[in-house]
């Protein structure tokens, strides 16, 4: 059926309608600040990220704090409640633990962490807004056998499954092992946040459970991929522990496997603005569970 006018007109992104694959500009500004405050990120990090899409933020956090949060890490992934625990995502053909969702909820350590103000300023900057954690997470590339992730804007899925209105949310990552050339580091395309890609085939029902371990829908058409990637390149953001790296929500990213002998292991808060919380899934289908994507049990951070 034909899409109401208020409908086509409040969906500035629309995506997954069975309509072919398109590109949108982008209609949303990306740091929101009007005068963003230059001690918490000086201008040339602020025009890095307004114009790539993702900033990497050296000796952030000290070798203290990183084993701390190590020492948690495998606290959480030895949890014997793993199996029957929805939140902890296993990978399609094994038991390994690939994601642990709502970590800031699972454990004081990372409920602290997120809402450390040393992060929390640099969201608030972006945004503009008070802010929010949306989602927060865990990915593990265990050494020898860890899973990529295709590409993706998170922003594309955060819209049409859990009902982002617009593009005001920023991810923190938190690498807690060095990221290398060959341990499936985070990839990015820069200035890809300027472009939306809006995907065809509609969301199955219960996407969740399969896109989770291996993501087909909302996973962008190759030609669009390519076109982004002959103008703009791709950047591996290589970092040790103690960086941080902050990402915006539509900047197109995935990660290779991990053959390496050395795990890689990333910690992502996504602080999202206050003024633009979830609404009804644009996909019209019902809403992922609350440890995807905070709706009701949404609390502003200090
Ligand atoms: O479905 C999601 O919300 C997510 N999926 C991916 C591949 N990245 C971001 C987010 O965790
Ligand atoms: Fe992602």
């Amino acid at each position: 059926s034909e899409l109401s006018p208020l409908n086509s007109t409040s969906d500035l992104y629309p995506s997954r309608k069975g309509k072919p694959a398109k590109i949108i500009t982008r209609q949303d500004p990306i740091i929101y600040a009007d005068r963003p405050d230059t001690s918490v990120l000086n201008q040339e990090h602020l025009d890095f990220y307004q114009q790539n899409g993702f900033l990497v933020l050296h000796n952030f956090f000290s070798a203290e704090e990183i084993e701390l949060f190590n020492e948690e890490l495998s606290r959480l992934s030895g949890l014997s409640t793993k199996t029957a625990d929805s939140r902890f995502i296993l990978e399609k053909d094994c038991q390994n633990v690939r994601s642990i969702f709502e970590i800031h909820v699972i454990s004081n350590v990372f409920e602290r962490l997120c809402s450390d103000p040393r992060l929390t300023q640099l969201a608030k900057l972006i945004l503009n807004d008070d802010i929010y954690i949306h989602q927060s997470r865990i990915n593990y590339q265990p050494g020898f056998k860890g899973k990529g992730f295709q590409w993706h804007s998170d922003f594309e899925t955060w819209h049409t499954e859990d009902g982002m209105p617009r593009m005001r949310a920023v991810s923190i990552s938190i690498p807690l092992t060095a990221n290398t050339p060959s341990n499936g580091p985070l990839m990015f395309v820069p200035k890809s946040h300027k472009h939306f890609l809006s995907c065809s085939a509609q969301t199955p029902a219960n996407n969740f459970i399969s896109s989770l371990k291996e993501q087909r829908i909302g996973v962008p058409n190759e030609r669009h991929i390519s076109d982004l990637v002959r103008q703009y390149g791709i950047v591996q953001a290589l970092s040790q522990p103690g960086s941080i790296i902050l990402f915006d929500c539509n900047t197109l990213h995935g990660s290779n496997s991990n053959i390496s002998p050395l795990p890689r292991s990333n910690l992502f808060f996504v602080y999202n603005a206050v003024s633009n919380q979830l609404v009804k899934p644009y996909d019209e289908a019902p809403s992922r569970p609350e440890y995807l994507a905070a709706r009701r049990s949404m609390r502003p951070l200090e």
